[in-house]
This record gives structure tokens, C-alpha cells and sequence, in this order.
């Protein structure tokens, strides 16, 4: 299936350097895996067919999908002990979460610069980064730990995947089916980045993936945040490597589909990315039309975010790539995230005529009841705890809900009711038993 062969294509090494700077190694190091573990292929292969089912039923739904998709991140800052320009301030750490967030929720400022043919398909992917305010034994934390680590003199290694590890002179990852782990360290022969795409199939036994202890982002000291004090190269310093780098963790591969020439199968299998030849390098020429696409030939979409052109002129995912990103997060990087619905509605008067939530304190079950609006049937009610983890979920259908309140420990929590129109939070408090 075309998949495998994407992948048996990649032994041919396929990228150039942009001024010695070489954008990402994610395809290296999955090539370099396969070597040694022949299943790995077959897994990710798995998990994407997987993502692209559920992508496209979403997409053939037409119903827009109001979850917001909050993913915990953990930054690691391992700096060699005598270079301490590589201990990257918190202030960089914030920034980057930032950068990430615009671009992820089309809130970046040079949104302006998507051109008009891809409007139709420039996409908010609903998909929001924080830094984590609990670490893995439930203490507060800011998200960020620093040690001093060895990398060798030329930096940590991709192939040897080091910085990931105490025992190779890098740090152990936060568990990582909970967290986004990022580390961030000085990176070999100025690589910017890599990351492993999703490889636990859905349904499958937690850690049945070998190489669990590596998800997640690796991103090079110098292109961090869009402050960064040391930035590598103007080209690259608007901290878009990560936003680029987290698309390969949730599951998208490069836009060219990392084999040169038009005759190939669908190239990064989504539909609503044009064919492109190869990847664009710090090149931002928007005459460039490598491929025709039938039946519309469009021009090279070198603004997406999962090419290698400049960050200067990068600014967009498509709708494809944004419901294959959500799929991922619904199944083989489901613990990452907590979800929330979208608190714009289309209708200024949010409130229903009535949402009750009784009793409240709770006793054993609390009864949701809501007047829905003229002309609508159902809607949405959510429960959250106040770190805004989903406890339940349900839809309300007319009839009074009733939400079992006797397992959950005591404490808070939202009561989110959500129709096309209406969109109201209740807080509900369940006291000690
Ligand atoms: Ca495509
Ligand atoms: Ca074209
Ligand atoms: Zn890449």
C-alpha cells in the first residue's frame, strides 16, 4: 500500500541544507528506527491510516467540531555546564508557547499573508499549548526543568536519539502519554529539530510501544521562542521549528511527501495540499508551481507549516492536516491533552432560559435540566474538574440528565452546557464524604 512505500521511498536521503542549517531530521530518524525495527513502519503506518479515516469522516460531517484540544507540555533545557547560552531563559520558554498558539489557532499576524486560493482551506486547528502546572507526582511545577547534560562536542545526536535519556547525558522524559515532552539542547551539525510521528496504535495496551520513552520534540537551543537571544538564523527565528515539529508528533509528514517529483502517489497523503515536487529551502517565490493538480492546478503551498521554507513565510495548516492532528489526539495521543468546548457561539445571548443543576452541593447524582432553544433538539454537557479534565460527557436530549456524582472525589467542577446557539457554565461543588 502506498503508505509502506512512502517509507521504503525514504531510504533515499532526500533533503539539502538551507545555508548549513538543516531544517528537521524527523525522516532520518524514522528511516534509522526502521533499520533496526521493521515493525516500527507498520505501526506508524497503522496509527495514519487510522488518523485519516477518522479525518475524513470528520471532514465529510460538515458539523464543526467545537473541542478545543489543551496539550500539557514539559520543556527540558539540557545545556552543557561550561555553555550556559544554551540554559534558555523561561522568557523564550513563554514566548515559544505563544508562537504555538497563534499558529495552531490562526491567530498569527501574517495570517494576512495566506494567499487568497488557500483561504478556503487555511485552517484553525483548535488545538492550544500550555506549559504544565503539575509534574508526574502531582507537585506544581512551571513546566520547565533544567539540568546540565553532555551531548558531546559537536551536541546531541538525532540518530542516537541521547538527549533523551540520563544515562546518554540528556534527561528522562516526563511520562509521555501525559505530557508533550520538548528538549531543548544544543543539537549536532545544526540540525533545528526532530520528532517521532505517533507509533501506539489506538486500543493498544499502554507502553506496547517500544519506543515510548522517545515521543515527543527535540528543537535546537537556537531556534526556540521568537526571542530568543542567540537566534541560529533570521530564517528560522520566528520559533516556527516547533510548530513544525509538533505537526510530525501529531501525526503529519511533510508536504512534498520526502520524495522528489510530481509522479508520486498523494505525496503527504491529505487531500487539500497541493502536489509539490520537493521542498521549498528558505525560499518564499510565490510564482513557484512545481506539479499539476487536477482537476484545480494550484501553485506550491509553501506557507504551510510542514514545508522548509522560512518562517518568514510560513503561516498556515489546512483543514486536512488540522482533522488529522485531532484524530491523533482522540486516539494514539489521547492523555496529552484535556479538553474544553469553544467558548464562541454564533449568538451573542449565550445563556439558556434555564440550566439548573440540582442538587447542588451534590449528593449521589446531580440532575442537569436545560430549556433548549426553539428549533434545537439536543446539545452538549460537559463536565470538567478545575484542572479542566473531562469527568464526563454527554448529550442532553430534552429529558433531565442525570450525572453520578458519587465517584468523583470532592471538589469543584464545570458544568458546560453548549448548543448551536447557547453556551453556559455551571459550577457544581461535590462536598466530602
Ligand atoms: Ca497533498
Ligand atoms: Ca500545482
Ligand atoms: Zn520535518
Amino acid at each position: 500500500m502506498t503508505l509502506r512505500l512512502f517509507f521504503v521511498l525514504l531510504i533515499v536521503p532526500y533533503y539539502r541544507t538551507i545555508a548549513q542549517i538543516q531544517r528537521c531530521a524527523t525522516s532520518e530518524v524514522v528511516r534509522y528506527i526502521q533499520l533496526s525495527d521493521p515493525d516500527y513502519v507498520r505501526r506508524v503506518d497503522e496509527v495514519y491510516t487510522q488518523a485519516r479515516a477518522l479525518a475524513e469522516k470528520q471532514l465529510a460531517s460538515r458539523n464543526e467540531d467545537d473541542t478545543i484540544f489543551h496539550i500539557r507540555c514539559v520543556f527540558h533545557v539540557v545545556y552543557a555546564a561550561n555553555k550556559p547560552q544554551e540554559n534558555i531563559p523561561d522568557s523564550v520558554i513563554y514566548s515559544q508557547i505563544e508562537v504555538l498558539n497563534e499558529d495552531y489557532r490562526r491567530l498569527n499576524a501574517d495570517t494576512s499573508k495566506t494567499r487568497e486560493v488557500f483561504l478556503p482551506v487555511a485552517a484553525d486547528t483548535k488545538i492550544q499549548f500550555e506549559l504544565a502546572t503539575e509534574d508526574p507526582n502531582g507537585q506544581p511545577t512551571n513546566g520547565i526543568t533544567r539540568q546540565t547534560g553532555n551531548g558531546g562536542f559537536f551536541g546531541f545526536n538525532p540518530i542516537q536519539d541521547n538527549v533523551k535519556s540520563n544515562s546518554t547525558g540528556g534527561r528522562d522524559p516526563w511520562p509521555t502519554d501525559r505530557y508533550l515532552n520538548i528538549w531543548v539542547c544544543n543539537l549536532f551539525a545544526g540540525i533545528l529539530g526532530y520528532a517521532f510521528p505517533p507509533s501506539n496504535a489506538p486500543g493498544w495496551p499502554a507502553n506496547a510501544s517500544v519506543d515510548s520513552a522517545r515521543q515527543g520534540v527535540v528543537l535546537h537551543y537556537q531556534v526556540v521562542g521568537r526571542n530568543n537571544p542567540n537566534p541560529i538564523d533570521p530564517a528560522v527565528a520566528r520559533g516556527r521549528s516547533a510548530t513544525h515539529e509538533i505537526g510530525h508528533y501529531l501525526g503529519l509528514r511533510h508536504i512534498w511527501g520526502d520524495t522528489t517529483g510530481c509522479n508520486k502517489f498523494d505525496g503527504d497523503g491529505i487531500p487539500d495540499t497541493p502536489k509539490q515536487a520537493d521542498a521549498h529551502q528558505q525560499n518564499c517565490d510565490t510564482t513557484d508551481n512545481t506539479c499539476a493538480d487536477s482537476p484545480t492546478d494550484f501553485p506550491d503551498m509553501l506557507e504551510n507549516y510542514m514545508d522548509y521554507s522560512d518562517d518568514r513565510c510560513l503561516n498556515m495548516f489546512t483543514l486536512g492536516q488540522k482533522e488529522i492532528m485531532r484524530a491523533i489526539l482522540r486516539t494514539s495521543r489521547r492523555g496529552i491533552a484535556y479538553t474544553t468546548l469553544s467558548t464562541t457561539v454564533k449568538n451573542a445571548e449565550a445563556d439558556f432560559t434555564r440550566f439548573t443543576v440540582s442538587p447542588n452541593p451534590a449528593g449521589d447524582i446531580a440532575w442537569v435540566n436545560i430549556t433548549l432553544p426553539k428549533h434545537e433538539n439536543t446539545c452538549q454537557v460537559r463536565v470538567t474538574d478545575t484542572a479542566g479534565r473531562e469527568v464526563a460527557s454527554c448529550l442532553y436530549t430534552g429529558q433531565p440528565l442525570a450525572i453520578p456524582t458519587y465517584s468523583l472525589p470532592a471538589g469543584i467542577y464545570h458544568i458546560q452546557a453548549v448548543s448551536h446557539t447557547k453556551n453556559q457554565t455551571i459550577r457544581m461543588i461535590v462536598n466530602p464524604r
